[in-house]
């Protein structure tokens, strides 16, 4: 059910992006099986150089292996292949198709997440239906091609306060400043470049999820929520 995998993006996680330029020579499929066997519960797709047909062959085989591990598989721009192998959802950009559009034609059950950079795009997220919405670059970034500039922490502050959706922060987020990120009030945190290119994959998705899990831990007791 949809609502269930919303809730993954609710809470304190990690939610990791392939990249396999910057993989160190491994594949996507032998990266998100390392992540998967690390504990990694939000998987996107994220694939800008393949052909359509090379992308449709992985994303066949990631929805496999993330439904094998009760992973929430989200493809990037690429919403028919999404239709096509039964992702969960998609996440596109503020220049990809529009969400309406998009909307109609994955319907109701697909999850659809919307990057935005300010007050303006987080408010029109809420109004056209976005299930969450991606908050960043929080740090610079050059994993993204024609990224803009960071948004920093102004732009978090506000997604903190007033986003009544899912938010996932973005951009820049390494094991080393994550803290910073989860000191303002962000939950859902996003990597590319830091687990994908760890030389020891499992190890370090370990470390940023112990940091998630006692960063939990500390904050959920002190404020009497568990
Ligand atoms: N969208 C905004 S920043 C970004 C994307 C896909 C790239 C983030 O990559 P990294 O390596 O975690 O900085
Ligand atoms: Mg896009």
């Amino acid at each position: 059910m949809k609502a269930e995998k919303l809730r993954l993006l609710k809470e304190y996680n990690l939610y990791c992006i392939t990249a396999e330029n910057l993989s160190r020579g491994r594949s996507n499929i032998e990266v998100v099986e390392k992540m998967l066997k690390s504990g990694v519960k939000i998987i996107q797709y994220r694939e800008k150089k393949k052909t359509l047909r090379e992308k449709l062959l992985e994303c066949e085989k990631i929805r496999q292996m993330t439904l094998d591990y009760g992973c929430i598989f989200i493809i990037n721009d690429n919403i028919e292949i999404a239709k096509m192998v039964l992702a969960d959802g998609v996440h596109i950009g503020q220049d990809d198709y529009p969400l309406e559009r998009v909307r109609d034609f994955l319907g109701e059950e697909y999850i659809i997440g919307l990057s935005t950079h300010s007050r303006t795009q987080l408010y029109d997220a809420h109004k056209i239906g976005a299930d969450y919405i991606g908050v960043g670059p929080i740090f610079k970034t050059f994993t993204k091609e024609d990224v803009c500039d960071p948004v920093g922490f102004e732009y978090l502050d506000i997604a903190v306060k007033e986003s009544k959706i899912p938010f996932v922060t973005i951009g820049g987020i390494k094991e080393n400043n994550m803290e910073d990120v989860l000191k303002r009030g962000a939950k859902c945190i996003a990597m590319v470049s830091e687990v994908v290119g760890a030389e020891d994959i499992k190890g370090k998705i370990k470390a940023i999820l112990d940091k998630l899990n006692n960063w939990r831990d500390k904050n959920e007791n002190s404020n009497g929520l568990c």
